[in-house]
């Protein structure tokens, strides 16, 4: 059986990060390991929750790991916390990448052209760093542009997002993919492959309404099919596809903006993968 190990916080009400990879990677017929970078009453898009940073556990965790011999399929790096956690990433991806993996880092830290809540121009920064070090990052375009130092823009032609792409693979990281993007004049997510330079886009029908969470539900999917053996093409259509549909299922409830997506109900289109 193939095993990811994804790194990312648990919000243990409004579904992102690790209550959403957990049964998303589990549903393809993958192990899923985990390490909690910290536990928060909800995501940060509500206010007053409580938050359990758990920076200084995960390199216990890797120590442990490292000395049972555990190896990963993959390697998943989420919502984390701090600059310091990004270090601590790079280390773990120097202990435990090997030639017969791959690091695949979705940069969760801004969407609709704005940061997140505690993070800052310097944690943006540093992710340049993270993203350097994988083989495959997922950003939605407010974060290719913080990454690239680039100029969001909501209206813009093929050029500007190809360039962005490109932009995106010179930090170091052979494969980028963006979500949220225009080509051709339709609406969804595109990537590159920088070795064989390779473009594909899938196209999906544009959804006037704001979800938390559907950056997550994406890359886990995406992660897993990259796991199952699926070219980088194939794993954005089968990613994209299981958001679009998520995002079907989740149409008629007006509360969904913060709560998240029912990917729940999306579940066995996946069942198709788990082979
Ligand atoms: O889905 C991204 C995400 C993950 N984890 C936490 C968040 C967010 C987005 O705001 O707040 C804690």
């Amino acid at each position: 059986m193939k095993r990811i190990v994804t790194i990312q916080d648990i919000s243990c009400l409004g579904k992102c990060s690790l209550t959403v990879a957990l049964p998303i990677i589990s549903a393809m017929g993958i192990e899923t390991s985990i390490i909690p970078t910290a536990v928060l009453s909800t995501h940060t898009l509500w206010d007053n929750y409580m938050c359990e940073d758990l920076t200084e556990k995960i390199p216990l965790v890797a120590k442990h790991w490292k000395n049972e011999g555990f190896t990963f399929d993959a390697i998943y790096t989420g919502y984390l916390g701090s600059i310091e956690q990004i270090d601590i990433m790079c280390d773990f991806f120097d202990e435990f990448k090997t030639d017969d993996n791959f690091v695949f880092v979705d940069p969760a830290m801004a969407d609709n052209g704005e940061l997140y809540k505690n993070f800052d121009e310097e944690f943006a920064n540093k992710m340049r760093v993270l993203c350097g070090k994988a083989d495959i990052i997922v950003p939605n375009l407010t974060e290719a542009c913080m990454l690239t130092d680039t100029e969001y823009k909501k209206e813009y032609d093929n050029e500007y997002i190809v360039g962005v792409l490109k932009k995106l693979t010179e930090l170091g990281s052979s494969k980028a993919i963006i979500t949220g993007a225009h080509y051709n004049g339709k609406y969804g997510i595109m990537s590159y492959d920088s070795i064989n330079n390779e473009y594909s886009f899938y196209a999906h029908k544009k959804i006037d309404r704001i979800f938390y969470g559907t950056g997550d539900v994406f890359s886990s999917a995406c992660v897993g099919a990259l796991t199952k053996g699926y070219s980088l093409a194939k794993s954005v259509e089968i990613a994209g596809e299981f958001v679009y549909e998520s995002i079907k299922f989740t149409m008629n409830d007006k509360d969904a903006r913060f709560y998240g997506v029912n990917f729940e109900q999306a579940l066995p289109l996946l069942a198709k993968y788990n082979k």
